[in-house]
């Protein structure tokens, strides 16, 4: 059976005339054990909510994968869609992509991701587990990871997590083949994995992997653990390849016609490229029919559960929020409006999430060690603990990389909403996962606050420049800047409403006033909008987002002075206006100059400022100084705003 994963592997490389043999040919025999015997998957009920899940961290071995789900029947897995491996609008891309198959759980390339994505899936069965229980929740998380995976910070984050949090049903593979793509790993790496899992809490043990008995011994034991588990399975990348395996030259390129002869020879395996011959076809057909039992007395067990109970799961996996959820937001607006608080926008969302938690049960919020920064924790979020897998609020400690992708996993896994929260300028750190939510089109929201110089003191390391266009880059991102306490109630509901979309909410550090008193309609969800209509023929228009929506306005007063009618817009998500019909942001924009002012780079705002407009915006780093004295050193004011206006008018 495990040849049979073989042969398909080089044959499809060979046919795409690219990929990567080795790892599938040499992890093929510990796949074989996991899909035989362990596994509880239905490939005719892919997306059975409690099966086990299985992720391929070491994406460039995806042929393992697509090998696996053709051979054990997903229908959408064909022989053809093999032989058309990484080709344009194959299911069969070059890395496993989240989307493409069923039974893709994950899309997985830059390594050490799916390794974190599992973690936060191993989260989100425990969260799960607490609320539904045993006969509804209750299933493992594998992961397959190279040296690679290993070698990545991103698995210190994570691993360090997952062992804190005692994630028990997450049960890691190691191909520990000592070979990436230089050559021995020992050229870069001298670890030792077993004890460094050990010494982050985890359950270790080391097998060979291709003795198939010590590999499900091992499984055997890492089900009996409260810790998660670690197996380092030893193997020998392209294993049967006479001349390559064992080498880097394995690793990622076709093994060639000769060198497939051989390993054809060696293995035992006589028939021609991609042919499976009936009798291990029907061995693994039966592997892929042994869930189905299992997912047909899931279903039934779901039939029987008490109704509510049922329908609050189905509602959570279908990733409906509940009715009335967006009610909770009116009020807060309500009072914002009639109380207008000059507040940082990082505690208007604090206050937003004091209304959401109660109403959005399956928020599951965190923070990079900045709750109290963040203003992440809601008042009535309970911790989520070893002790405590209830709880909604996660102390991700200072992993923001590992976070991000924990809740890429999270939202992957279903059931939750996951949330969290560090510094705008630490999407730096966590950049990667971040594209890799908008890649997959999953509803994961960053809560970044310190959105500018505005943080003020701690200087020019953690004040963001190029954050909000490098973000604002990302195809399929949200990025959203309030510019006042309203505008974060509704950016936060606009984040919550598309569940395919990730979301950046980048928030102050420091006071805004309140601008919006209207709230019956959300007007961030165009994207931008007039805050303040000029008084008299528009002379100008300025654009700001965040805290400088209030600069804009100051300005427009001083021009009111000049006798220089001016509009005000504010564009809290350049995404959703660019998505609005040129009519509309025509309308907004205007046909008079327009200078816009954003405390960051000007990167990017050319498109809406156009030849003649103008931009004050940020140039060079920062400098540890109070706000104030920022804004008016770099030049960021009502003032600066005014010059430039009557400059381009
Ligand atoms: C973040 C990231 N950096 C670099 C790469 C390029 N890359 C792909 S595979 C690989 C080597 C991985 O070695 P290993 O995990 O041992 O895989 P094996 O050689 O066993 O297939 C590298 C550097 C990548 N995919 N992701």
């Amino acid at each position: 059976m495990a040849n049979a994963i073989r042969a398909l592997s080089m044959d499809a490389v060979e046919k795409a005339k690219s990929g990567h043999p080795g790892m599938p040919m040499g992890m093929a025999d510990v796949a074989t054990v996991l899909f035989t015997k362990f596994l509880k998957f239905d490939p005719h009920d892919p997306a059975w909510p409690d099966r086990d899940r299985f992720v391929l961290s070491a994406g460039h071995g995806s042929m393992l994968l697509y090998s696996l789900l053709h051979l054990t029947g997903y229908p959408e897995m064909t022989l053809e869609e093999l032989k058309r491996f990484r080709q344009l609008g194959s299911r069969t891309a070059g890395h496993p992509e989240y989307g493409h198959a069923p039974g893709i759980e994950t899309t997985t390339g830059p390594l050490g991701q799916g390794l974190a994505n599992a973690v936060g899936m191993a989260i989100a069965e425990r969260s799960l587990n607490a609320r539904f229980g045993d006969a509804l929740v209750d299933h493992r998380t594998y992961v397959i990871a190279g040296d690679g995976c290993l070698m990545e910070g991103i698995s210190h984050e994570a691993i360090s997590l997952a062992g804190h949090l005692k994630l028990r049903k997450l049960i890691v593979l190691w191909d520990d083949n000592s070979v990436s793509i230089d050559g021995p790993t020992a050229l870069a790496v001298s670890d030792d994995q077993l004890e460094r899992f050990e010494a982050a809490g985890w359950n270790v043990a080391a097998a060979d992997g291709h003795d198939t008995d010590a590999v499900a011994a091992a499984f055997d034991l890492a089900h009996k653990s409260s810790r998660p588990s670690f197996i380092a399975c030893r193997t020998t990348i392209a294993f049967g390849a006479p001349t390559k395996a064992g080498t880097a030259a394995a690793h990622g390129a076709p093994l060639g016609a000769a060198e497939i002869e051989g390993a054809r020879k060696r293995l035992g395996w006589p028939y021609p490229p991609f042919e499976v011959p009936e009798t291990t076809r029907a061995r693994w057909r039966a592997t892929g029919g042994r869930g189905a039992e299992a997912s047909r007395a899931w279903r039934e067990r779901l039939a029987q559960a008490p109704a509510e109970l049922r329908h609050e799961f189905e509602r959570r996996q279908s990733g409906e929020l509940l009715a009335g959820w967006r009610g909770a937001l009116t009020e807060v607006k309500a009072k914002f409006a009639t109380e207008a608080p000059k507040i940082a926008t990082r505690q208007a969302s604090g206050t937003v999430l004091d209304a959401l938690t109660s109403v959005i049960p399956e928020l599951i919020g965190g923070s990079a060690d900045l709750t109290g920064s963040n203003n992440t924790k809601a008042k009535s979020q309970a911790l989520l603990t070893p002790k405590h897998y209830g709880g909604g609020y996660i102390h991700y400690g200072v992993r923001e990389h590992g976070m991000a992708a924990a809740m890429n996993g999270l939202a992957l896994h279903g059931g939750v909403v996951p949330y969290g929260g560090s510094f705008l300028i630490f999407t730096d750190y966590c950049r990667n996962a971040i594209r890799l939510s908008a890649l997959m089109g999953v509803r994961v929201i960053y809560v970044m606050t310190h959105d500018s110089i505005g943080l003020g003191e701690d200087g020019p390391t953690h004040q963001p420049i190029e954050q909000l266009a490098a973000l604002r880059a990302v195809p399929g991102l949200h990025v959203f800047r309030p510019a006042d306490p309203v505008e974060t109630a509704e950016c936060w509901e606009l984040a919550l409403a598309a569940p395919k979309t990730p979301s950046i909410i980048a928030l102050t550090r420091q006071g805004v006033p309140t601008l919006r008193r209207d709230t019956n309609e959300n007007r961030s969800a165009r994207g931008g909008y007039v805050l303040a209509e000029a008084e008299g023929e528009r002379r100008v228009t300025l654009i700001g987002t965040g805290s400088e929506v209030a600069v804009a306005m100051a300005a427009r007063d001083l021009l009111k002075a000049k006798g220089v009618p001016a509009a005000v817009v504010s564009l809290p998500c350049w995404e959703l206006f660019d998505a609005e019909d040129a009519t509309y942001r025509a309308t907004v924009l205007g046909t008079a100059p327009r200078v816009a002012v954003e405390a960051a780079s000007p990167f990017g705002w050319e498109r809406y400022v156009g030849e003649a407009g103008a931009v004050v915006g940020m140039t060079r780093f920062g400098a540890s100084a109070p706000a104030e004295d920022l804004f008016r050193h770099f030049e960021i004011t009502a003032e600066k705003v005014v010059e430039a206006a009557l400059r381009s008018i």
